[in-house]
């Protein structure tokens, strides 16, 4: 059977931290074909982000329309998007595509703090794009911003796992199709567990934290397992899980 394959829409990492380096390697691991195209070329390693420099929206949607043609996309997963004429770009490419899985990791800033989506592309982003998503991954700062709360312990990140899930539903409309919120707790202490809200149902994945520093990109590989597990015929609980699982080996070994 031929390989499926898996659209990666996100931001250059030259480091190979994050980014399409990331989600290329990660489906590498998976076995999946991987397509890519580039919202922005970055400069920067475990230390620095020195520059960011956006992909201009017509090149974008060239990207994203010669990846695709002659392939039958499994599934999508998105990344860092940088503008507000990227997201659009985006937005429109789902709105013809119709894909049924469609993974979007909201990357709002880096692991230094800099803004990684422009501020007046966020309520497009939120009430356009995220509505096309099935899976949305979003970390504890990008759950309170999505959320509108603060998300700090297991509670508060099933609260906005739902608040998510209830406002991306609602703007669904006639699409509807599922959607899975999944909030990841990887920066709270104690065990690492992400919850995962699926309009009925609350899932819980818990690992043993892994002693040492997180090495970077953890949430594009995260994403990337989950788009590539569903393109391979997963159910989404079992793509999470087995997403998670991935994660846990990935952060064990970089920590050798
Ligand atoms: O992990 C978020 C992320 C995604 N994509 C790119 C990034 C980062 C964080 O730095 O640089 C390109």
């Amino acid at each position: 059977m031929s390989k499926k394959v898996v659209l990666a829409i996100g931001g250059s990492d030259p480091s190979g931290g994050a980014g399409i380096q990331a989600d290329l390697a990660t489906f590498m691991d998976h076995g999946v074909s991987g397509i890519f195209a580039v919202t922005a070329v970055t400069a920067q390693n475990d230390e620095e982000l020195l520059a960011i420099h956006p992909t201009p929206a017509d090149i974008l949607t060239q990207q994203i329309s010669t990846a695709c043609k002659n392939n039958d996309v499994g599934a999508a997963k998105i990344g860092m998007i940088a503008t507000m004429a990227n997201t659009q770009a985006i937005t429109w490419f789902l709105r013809r595509a119709k894909l049924q899985h469609v993974v979007v990791d909201p990357v709002l800033h880096s692991s230094s703090g800099a803004s990684l989506l422009e501020a007046d592309a966020y309520s497009f982003y939120r009430q356009r794009l995220l509505p096309f998503a099935s899976v949305i991954t979003p970390n504890l700062s990008e759950a309170s911003a999505l959320a509108g709360m603060q998300v700090a312990s297991l509670e508060t990140m099933r609260t906005a796992a739902e608040v998510i899930h209830r406002e991306a539903s609602r703007l669904k409309g006639p699409l509807k199709g599922d959607l899975a919120v999944v909030v990841k707790g990887g920066h709270l202490d104690g065990d690492a567990v992400d919850v995962l809200f699926d309009g009925k149902e609350y899932h819980s994945f818990t690992e043993k934290r892994v002693s040492g520093r997180s090495p970077r990109g953890t949430g594009c590989r995260f994403a990337s397992a989950i788009a590539a597990n569903l393109a391979n015929g997963k159910e989404i609980v079992e793509a999470v899980s087995d997403a998670k699982d991935y994660l846990t080996e990935y952060i064990q070994k970089s920590d050798q």
